[in-house]
């Protein structure tokens, strides 16, 4: 079909690319010249955005497919030849330990130096919430948003930096999002003044989808005469997405050494993350690839090093869906299990390191990984078949790549190593509706859903209270419609509060005369809080605004608290999703609320038997009444 006579020089130069690239049907149909031109030109801008938005364009699209749906089709594993084992090199680090503050410290000093990349552009199709993820609250105590919560950790860490340097520090943050997210995170920013980011800290990046390929030639599928049928792409774009927009060198050339990559539901990255460039930083890691205890059959990566029978040699994370048929094929007849008691490897967990996404890239060594590739990433092709013979599929197919796979692109002269923290402070994502995670928590699987990231955030902070030395009661087990969870004091300590345990002890000066009782709720929000002396069985929530400030020499409540109470049947069937996901709801019987406004500073000291007196303060606040 000769093209329109009026097509732009780009277009023709793209059309006959197309049809010698085998493509031809894309215009087969195209009626002649003078009918249908918005439609023509709407799918030609199209196209031109497909090719625009793929590192080497149309043409390296539909040749690395065509490749890897020749390895599919022949049934070729792209794992042959590779053997797994546990890296030898890594770090185990435990809070509370020397090592660990010594790493948190180190990373302390680097403050002014980390930009943030998070990809955003997933629904929480798995999960039944039909918003944006970023608009789940990260614990219901509190009721911050879980991309509140992130902002908070990141300008936390900004004022850090500018007490440390003297200078104003602003550091940046990139949101990879979809046409699916664009909107809604856009909305919820907005809404919420970017939740105290100037707004020209936010670079969003918006990753587009690829096209859909209808059979092993990798031919693009059409979903409608004038349209090209697109799938996406996956987290890796985010790489391709951070060099072409120029982002990932604007921030190195303002001083940006360090970029944490992170995923958009689990808020407990950000309480180890500091060790974690501490350990970047003096170990000179391109990639810190953080990990977490793994139970076998989770669905998430393993960190592994891979060998090669050529030689070849890489630490890297192996996706779950590969990682029993690799463990079989190499060696390790029962697959995926968990390590039995006596193993040289913790018992009743994996033995190969979690892989949480989260990632430290040392910023110079990045530039140099994205000039030579242009951000491209490994991709793989999941082809389902509609034939023995794999040639046609089930419906439309598309190449995928990974944010981790970055690393396998990493040339040898860059160290890439992994930091392991206890499971405390590890992965607790909300990616599943409640009875999946039911279904899952009966096979003593991670259910991943939002009671399991709620509760983790809450034992997260009841673990640093420990580690300092207060006598924080321990979580108990309890189930809400079948998810499994572990129930403690409801501990919910802002990132203005402390982003680090660091600087959490040093709001805690004797946390000995700390004691949180098991039915407990404590929520703290502000940066000038000191607590000295507490005794909590009840439920506590202090707020301080900034530039105010409250001293707490001793206190003691006791009220009637905060009760979780697991959804019936009736109750669950027409709750809203956000607490249909989560299977229960909080009654709050009794709260003392302390609020401390702007300019002023308070100090409570309720010594010699009473309760502390209140009536100087405001004891409500606007966004938590009591109930
Ligand atoms: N995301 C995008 O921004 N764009 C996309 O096209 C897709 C996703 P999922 P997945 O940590 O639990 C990953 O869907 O793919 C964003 C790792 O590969 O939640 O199942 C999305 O918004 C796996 O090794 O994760 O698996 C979200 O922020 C394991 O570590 C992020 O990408 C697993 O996560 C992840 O998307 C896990």
């Amino acid at each position: 079909t000769p093209p329109p006579a009026e097509l732009h020089a780009d277009d023709l130069r793209l059309v006959q690319q197309l049809v010698e690239l085998g493509q031809a049907h894309l215009f087969a149909a195209w009626p002649p010249e003078g009918e249908c031109d918005e439609e023509k030109a709407a799918m030609l801008a199209q196209l031109r955005t497909l090719d625009a938005n793929y590192p080497g364009g149309l043409a390296a699209y539909v040749s690395s497919a065509r490749r890897l749906l020749g390895l599919s089709q022949r049934g070729e594993n792209p794992m042959e030849g590779w053997q797994p084992s546990v890296p030898e090199e890594g770090v185990d680090l435990q809070p509370g330990t020397p090592a660990y503050e010594q790493a948190e410290r180190r990373g302390l000093e680097e403050a002014a130096a980390i930009g943030f990349v998070v990809p955003a552009g997933g629904l929480g199709e798995r999960l039944g919430f039909s918003g944006v993820k970023f608009a789940l609250p990260a614990d219901t105590c509190s009721g911050c948003t879980v991309l509140e919560v992130y902002i908070g950790y990141i300008l936390a860490i900004q004022r850090e930096a500018h007490r440390r340097t003297g200078t104003p520090a602003e550091l940046p943050l990139a949101i990879m999002v979809s046409a699916d997210t664009e909107a809604g995170i856009l909305a919820l920013l907005q809404q919420n003044n970017f939740y105290g980011m100037k707004e020209s800290q936010v670079t969003f990046l918006k990753q587009e989808k690829v096209a859909a390929l209808s059979d092993t030639d990798a031919r693009i599928a059409l979903a409608a005469p004038f349209k090209v049928a697109t799938k996406p792409h996956g987290h890796g774009d985010v790489h391709f997405l951070m060099h072409s927009s120029g982002t990932a060198s604007r921030w190195a050339a303002n001083g940006i050494r360090w970029i944490m990559f992170f995923q958009d539901t689990n808020t407990l990255y950000f309480s180890t993350f500091l060790a974690s460039v501490g350990v970047s930083a003096a170990q000179q890691l391109a990639v810190n690839i953080i990990a977490c205890p793994r139970k076998a059959k989770e669905a998430i990566g393993c960190v592994a090093q891979l060998d090669h029978e050529d030689g070849r040699r890489m630490v890297a994370s192996v996706e779950y869906n590969q990682i029993e048929p690799l463990l079989v094929a190499s060696g390790f007849a029962d697959g995926d299990v968990n390590e039995p008691e006596g193993s040289a490897y913790p018992a009743g967990f994996s033995r190969f390191p979690g892989n949480i996404n989260e990632l430290l890239f040392h910023v110079p060594s990045y530039l140099e990984v994205l000039a030579a590739t242009g951000g491209k990433i490994d991709e793989f092709i999941n082809p389902k078949y509609a034939d023995a013979s794999r040639s046609t599929f089930k419906s439309p197919t598309r190449l995928e790549c990974m944010m981790q796979d970055y690393v396998k692109t990493v040339p040898h002269g860059q160290k890439v190593g992994w930091t392991r923290y206890p499971q405390e402070f590890g992965y607790f994502p909300c990616k599943n509706d409640i009875v999946t995670g039911a279904s899952l928590s009966a096979k003593d699987v991670p259910p991943q859903t939002a009671s399991t990231a709620e509760m983790a955030v809450y034992n997260m902070h009841c673990t640093c209270l420990r580690k300092l030395g207060a006598d924080v009661a321990p979580p108990l087990p309890r189930s809400f419609r079948g998810v499994g969870v572990s129930v403690g004091p409801m501990v919910s300590l802002l990132p203005d509060f402390a982003p680090c345990l660091t600087l959490l002890s040093a709001k805690l000066p004797s946390p000995s005369k700390i004691a949180i009782s098991q039915r407990s709720s404590l929520v703290v929000r502000g940066e000038n809080i000191e607590i000295l002396s507490l005794k909590l069985d009840g439920a506590l929530e202090i707020f301080v605004a900034p530039g105010a400030s409250l001293r707490i020499e001793s206190m003691e409540v006791v009220n009637k608290g905060w009760e979780l109470v697991e959804l019936s049947d009736s109750e669950q069937a027409v709750a809203d999703e956000e607490s249909a996901i989560r299977g229960f709801r909080t009654i709050k019987h009794e709260t003392r609320t302390i609020l401390v406004s702007e300019g002023q500073s308070i100090t409570i000291n309720g010594t010699h038997g009473k309760k502390a007196s209140m009536t100087d303060l405001t004891v409500r606040s606007p966004r938590h009444m009591d109930v």
